[in-house]
C-alpha cells in the first residue's frame, strides 16, 4: 500500500510536556515518525507519497472557525507576550465558571485545552495543517479507488475536538478524513481507534451524526487519559444514537481482551454497512509502552491488520500515537503487513 509523508511534521518539536508532576521532554516526539518511515521503507510496503495541499475548507467542515482562528495566531500573541518559549496552558473553565473566550493569549491556551501536555510552538500550525493534508491525501486516494493508504500524520489528531486542542493533538486528522470521505459519495464511513487512548475529540465531532459510525477500543476513562469520556455508555445522542460504541479496558489487559473487544468493535462496523473505513491507528497498546498500561506483544500487531482486513472495506490507516519509539517502526507496520496478509 502507498504511504503518504510529509517532512513537516518534524516542526512539531516541542521541548516539555507537565506529566506525572513532572516537566518532562516531549514523549510525541519527531523521531517516532522517523522510526515508523524507516520500517515502511525497510519492509518495502509500497511506494512513499508526498502530499498534496487541500486548503482550509476541509479542516472547516470539521473544526470551529474561532478554533482556527486561534491555532493559527497562538504561537504569535504567545511569543509577543512571554517570548520564544513553548506555549502551555495553567488554568481550566471548570464547573461553575464562564464559558467565554479571554483576550489575553494565557486565557485562550486555557479556554481551548485539554491539558497542559501539549505544547504550542512556531511550526504546530505548519506541522499541524500538514498532517491534515497527509490524511485528505490518503483520503482522496481511497476515494480513487484504492484499497488501503497509510497516512504517517504526525502530530496525532484524534484528542482534537471541533473547538479544542491536547492530548499531543491540534487538529482532528482522522475525523477531516472521514468527513471528506462522505463530501466525496461515501454514503457511511466508519471509525475504528485502536490507540490505547479514547479518541475524545473524534467522538465528539460525530457523535450526534448516523452517517460516521465512531467506534474504539481503549484504557478506561476512570483511570486514564483522558478521564472524561470514552465510557461504554456512550452510544451517541438524537440521529447518532447507536452509532457510538466504545470497549473500554482496564489496566493490564492483554491480547485476549483485546481481541475480543476488537471483534465486537468489528461486528458494530459490519452491522453498519460502511461504504469505507478510517483507522486512528495507535500502537500505544504496546507492553514497552512508557506512558500506557495494556500488554499487547509484538506478535498481536499483525492480528489486528487481519482483524481490520477481514471487514473488507476501504481502509485508511490514520496514525495516532505510540511512545515506545525504539519498536514503534515494527509495531504499526505490522498491523499493516498484517492487514495485507504479510
Ligand atoms: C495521545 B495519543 C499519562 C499522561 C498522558 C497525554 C497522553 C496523550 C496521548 N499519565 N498524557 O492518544 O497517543
Ligand atoms: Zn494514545
Amino acid at each position: 500500500m502507498e504511504t503518504v509523508y510529509s517532512d513537516d511534521h518534524r516542526l512539531q518539536d516541542g521541548k516539555s510536556e507537565l506529566i506525572d508532576g513532572k516537566l518532562l521532554p516531549c514523549f510525541e516526539m519527531p523521531r517516532r515518525a522517523d522510526m515508523i518511515l524507516a520500517r515502511v521503507r525497510a519492509v518495502g510496503l509500497g511506494p512513499v507519497v508526498a502530499p498534496d495541499a487541500h486548503g482550509r475548507a476541509p479542516i472547516e467542515r470539521v473544526h470551529d472557525a474561532g478554533f482556527l482562528r486561534f491555532l493559527e495566531t497562538a504561537w504569535d500573541a504567545w511569543l509577543a507576550a512571554h517570548g520564544a518559549y513553548d506555549a502551555l496552558p495553567l488554568v481550566w473553565p471548570t464547573r461553575g465558571m464562564r464559558q467565554r473566550e479571554p483576550e489575553a493569549i494565557d486565557g485562550k491556551l486555557s479556554y481551548f485545552a485539554i491539558d497542559a501536555g501539549t505544547p504550542i510552538t512556531a511550526g504546530t500550525w505548519r506541522a499541524a495543517t500538514t498532517a491534515v493534508d497527509v490524511a485528505l491525501t490518503g483520503a482522496a486516494r481511497i476515494t480513487a479507488g484504492a484499497r488501503a493508504v497509510f497516512s504517517l500524520c504526525r502530530p496525532p489528531g484524534h484528542h482534537a475536538g471541533a473547538d479544542t486542542y491536547g492530548g499531543y493533538c491540534f487538529l482532528n486528522n482522522a475525523a477531516v478524513a472521514a468527513q471528506a470521505l462522505r463530501d466525496a459519495g461515501a454514503a457511511r464511513v466508519a471509525i475504528l481507534d485502536v490507540d490505547y487512548h479514547h479518541g475524545n475529540g473524534t467522538q465528539g465531532i460525530f457523535y450526534a451524526r448516523d452517517d460516521v459510525l465512531f467506534t474504539s477500543i481503549h484504557g478506561h476513562p476512570a483511570q486514564e487519559f483522558p478521564f472524561f469520556l470514552g465510557y461504554d455508555d456512550e452510544t451517541g445522542e438524537g440521529r447518532g444514537t447507536g452509532y457510538n460504541a466504545n470497549f473500554p479496558l482496564r489496566w493490564g489487559a492483554g491480547w485476549e481482551q483485546y481481541a475480543e473487544a476488537l471483534a465486537a468493535a468489528c461486528a458494530r462496523i459490519v452491522e453498519l454497512g460502511a461504504d469505507a473505513l478510517v483507522v486512528s491507528l495507535g500502537v500505544d497498546t504496546f507492553e514497552g509502552d512508557p506512558i500506557s498500561h495494556f500488554r499487547l506483544r509484538g506478535e498481536d500487531y499483525p492480528r489486528i491488520g487481519r482483524a481490520i482486513a477481514g471487514l473488507a472495506l476501504p481502509t485508511l490507516f490514520v496514525m495516532e500515537g505510540g511512545y515506545a519509539v525504539e519498536e514503534i517502526g515494527v509495531n504499526a507496520v505490522a498491523v499493516l503487513t498484517g492487514f495485507e496478509g504479510d
